[in-house]
């Protein structure tokens, strides 16, 4: 396989203007007629004509009205092309239902659809399957199929045109026999746009969410980044074959239905959140991502980190900006801190690739937002947005580089940020231990940053890091507002003068840096912070260390469960100040991987059937600790009335169910029973049903859950990805495999996959059942998926990251796990770089 590198770039040798394409739509070979005016590009020294494609078969290729006389391969096609410009026609033949691997296009479910990023349009016709080549493509589709959609304007009898130079990861053509939800939408400058969400008729009524979100959606990005939206038409289409959640075709968004399809009785609010956060991050990508594109892959970062950040911005002010905090600072931590300290790590801008599928990882996406976080923190928000708005006039219709980015805030700010950038080039997560003195009023803090090594990068130059600091009084009273420390150097202090007493620091507030933070902090820190913080991002990460604390002396020290913990958990609770939504959140306990972890980083080897047996405890300690307290809160958070997934009302029913499952440990399932029977809504159902299966008192709700929802494929994901999440111990293996039996599981769907998959490599005890049935179980499935789907598989092999943290016994049968997949005969590119990544 070959090893592409940044350093390698070249611009094209030709340049795109138009594209035009007829579908002759079959299942089995469907032609594609393709007519492409190119250019030379005059910035390029070579001029050889090259066209990817892959798996295409060639009827006809001609320069000009003449035979190209091509040369073909596997992956591409050369021919002798003029230094003018020229016409290049072709004709080729695919077969989009044989196309299990979801990528170019393919069959889902009778309906024709595409995914072209990152390398998919080259599976559809030759062409210069790179983002920097940019034409305006024309597309006619031709077939039975009552909706046929392209990007841009509808010209009718299934024509389209984009007006907007587009590169070809952003094609896309979808037909089939849908049904539409639509609406409209008036623009800041008055424009009236035309608004579609396409599904199958029986899915009509999960839209109205959907719809809602879109129009916030465009709304906030006028508001907040002056974005208009540029078309007069904007379609979203549902299908039930998706390799991610999205796609960001220009005007034309294909969705994984578990991403846009939502109803209070089918969607919990979790899935209403993400849904939103999806919409948003997809047409946020209008500007970021479409109208300002990327010159390469290995610049991923400059469209997916800022479009992550501004999506999350969006949620910050359409819900609880705390609690989104939390929740993403929660997510980055179980994933992209995960993978910066284990073999996958690599910088927010990598700078080699075999497969650019497999760079579509936490680290791009959730830190490449981080970083721009701190961008914002550093150069504060007015710079910031003056930076966007040059960024948006100077580079608007160009496909750029993380280098165009920063100029445009070098040049708003005069900072020179060379020292920045490190964040973009170099891996792995900064730890910064830090040091207090109190001397005649002043008080220090002293910071030292270290990065560990990571693969291909043994030493790292100290990082600028914002790290956002408050000071508290005895009294809980703040005695330093929020002040940015800006970490430079490898050792650097600063001091806080004019303090009446010793402070308690409140530091790396709103985790202003992606960081780990090494202090010396006792519980009683923890616990004064946890009641007295006024930053609430502060306020939880004080409980979340508590816990953390009391888990691993559970753990390495048979320790019982901390009382001083309980008692701060119970002041929680009893605080009518505290938002419920964030009182949910202080109330989970750190997840198994996040124990790992944190034993590994002490040097101790975690053993994942303790960390079972002292997350249960802790619970039940939990639950009888609380045990007076628990039916008021859950007869409090009882939401009356219609169903509604804002915020405010999400929040009652999460902080009732933390309830609900406590109290299941309690009183033996009579409360989650009843809810269960009674619900009306899928956040109840299913938080019933999971009380009761993790009390293992579940089968009867299971079976009448099945019974339910059985004709429902995304509430039928629920219930598969249930049974492998709260299999005791270490069941799941055994769950997984009898699922795989189940008339009812499909691997070619990757939803209901990682249902099964993707919940049992999430269940630490069982994943890392002592008799390696969880690693053997996966292997052989990811090897069968990978014959079928290679981009799935490999994303999925990403549970074995971790195997260096483990055990002899167990590290040998990850090993022999992943060498097998390795060994495996006709292994994709995509699983090989993978296993070949975590092996070494
Ligand atoms: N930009 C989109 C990425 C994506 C994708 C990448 C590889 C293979 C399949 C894919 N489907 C979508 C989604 C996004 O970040 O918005
Ligand atoms: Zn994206």
């Amino acid at each position: 396989p070959l090893e592409i590198f940044l350093s390698d770039y070249t611009p094209p040798a030709y340049l795109v203007d138009t594209v035009e394409l007829v579908f002759k739509l079959h299942p089995t070979a469907t032609r594609v007629l393709s007519k492409i005016a190119f250019r030379p590009n005059p910035d390029a020294a070579d001029r050889t004509f090259y066209l990817h494609g892959e798996q295409l078969k060639l009827i006809s290729a001609t320069i000009d009205g003449k035979d190209a006389n091509a040369k073909v391969t596997d992956l591409g096609l050369t021919a002798q092309a003029p230094d003018a410009p020229f016409v290049f026609e072709a004709e080729v033949e695919i077969s989009p239902q044989t196309n299990t691997a979801l990528e170019g296009l393919y069959m889902s479910n009778g309906m024709y659809c595409t995914q072209c990023e990152a390398e998919g349009f080259r599976k559809i016709t030759y062409y210069p399957d790179r983002p920097d080549v940019m034409g305006v493509f024309t597309v006619t589709i031709e077939g039975d199929e009552a909706v046929k959609l392209s990007n841009g304007n509808d010209l009718g009898g299934g024509k389209w045109h984009d007006p907007w130079p587009k590169p070809a990861y952003l094609f896309a053509l979808v037909a089939g026999d849908l049904v539409n939800h639509p609406d409209s939408f008036t623009t800041m400058s008055g424009k009236q746009v035309e608004l579609n969400i396409w599904v199958r008729p029986g899915d009509l009524n999960k839209c109205a969410f959907g719809m809602d979100a879109l129009k916030r959606s465009m709304k906030w990005d006028e508001e907040v980044y002056g974005r208009e939206y540029d078309l007069d038409l904007f379609n979203i289409v549902a299908v039930d074959d998706f390799n991610m959640g999205a796609m960001e075709n220009k005007g034309l968004n294909i969705f994984n239905s578990s991403a846009v399809l939502a109803s209070p009785e089918t969607s919990t609010d979790a899935n209403f959140e993400r849904i939103e956060a999806i919409i948003a991050h997809e047409y946020f990508h209008n500007w970021t991502g479409n109208r300002i594109t990327c010159r390469d892959w290995f610049q991923l970062c400059l469209k997916e980190g800022l479009t992550v950040y501004r999506d999350s911005q969006f949620t910050a002010d359409e819900r609880s900006p705390a609690v989104k905090r939390i929740e993403d600072v929660i997510a980055l931590r179980a994933r992209q801190f995960r993978e910066d300290n284990g073999p996958l790590a690599h910088p927010v801008r990598p700078e080699s690739f075999v497969e650019i599928n497999n760079f579509y990882t936490a680290t791009v996406y959730e830190k490449g937002a981080e970083v721009i976080g701190m961008l914002k923190t550093l150069i504060g928000d007015d710079a910031y947005y003056k930076g966007c708005d040059l960024y948006f006039t100077r580079h608007d219709g160009q496909a750029c580089t993380i280098e165009d980015w920063l100029a445009c805030f070098e040049e708003v700010t005069g900072r020179d940020l060379t020292q920045f950038k490190l964040w973009y080039s170099q891996a792995g997560t900064p730890r910064v231990a830090v040091k207090e003195s109190w001397k005649d009023g002043t008080y220090t803090l002293t910071f030292t940053q270290h990065t560990p090594p990571t693969p291909g990068q043994d030493i790292k130059d100290p990082k600028v890091i914002p790290i956002a600091v408050g000071l508290l009084n005895e009294a809980g009273e703040e005695v330093q507002a929020t002040r940015i420390c800006e970490v430079t150097d490898e050792v650097h202090a600063f001091r806080f003068t004019g303090l009446d007493a010793k402070p308690i620091p409140s530091i790396n507030r709103g985790f202003s840096a992606p960081i780990i933070l090494e202090q010396d902090q006792d519980n009683t820190t923890r616990a004064f912070l946890l009641a007295h913080d006024t930053d609430p991002f502060n306020k939880w990460e004080a409980g979340r260390a508590l816990a953390r604390d009391v888990m691993i002396r559970m753990v390495t020290e048979d320790a019982t469960p901390d009382q001083a913990y309980l008692d701060a958990l119970l002041a929680v609770a009893r605080d009518d100040t505290l938002d419920p939504a964030f009182k949910a959140l202080a109330f989970s306990t750190p997840s198994a991987d996040d124990i790992a972890q944190a034993l590994f980083d002490g040097g101790v080897t975690p053993d994942p059937t303790k960390i079972y047996h002292v997350t249960q405890t802790l619970r039940q300690s939990v639950a009888h600790a609380m045990q007076d307290t628990l039916p008021r809160i859950y007869a409090e958070m009882q939401v009356d009335g219609p169903f509604s997934p804002d915020a405010e009302a999400a929040g009652k029913r999460a902080w009732g169910n933390v309830a609900l499952s406590l109290l299941t440990r309690l009183d033996g399932g009579a409360q989650a029973r009843a809810q269960f029977e009674s619900a009306d809504n899928m956040t109840q159902q299913l938080s019933a049903l999971g009380a009761l299966l993790r009390a293992e008192v579940g089968e009867e709700a299971s079976q009448a859950f099945y019974d339910q929802w059985k004709d429902d494929r995304l509430v039928m994901d629920k219930w598969f990805a249930m049974q492998v999440s709260y299999a005791k111990l270490d069941a799941a293996p055994a769950t997984a495999k009898a699922l795989t039996d189940h008339p009812d599981f499909d691997m070619t769907n990757p939803n209901r996959f990682r249902a099964v998959f993707g919940a049992l490599a999430g269940n630490t005890a069982g994943f890392h059942s002592p008799d390696g049935s969880g690693y053997a179980l996966l292997a052989d499935w990811l090897i069968k998926l990978d014959a079928k789907n290679p981009q799935t598989a490999a994303r999925m092999s990403t549970a074995f990251e971790t195997w260096k943290r483990y055990d002899a016994d167990r590290q040998a049968m990850m090993r022999e796990a992943l060498e097998r997949m390795k060994a495996a005969p006709n292994l994709s590119g995509d699983l090989l770089e993978m296993v070949t990544r975590i092996l070494n």
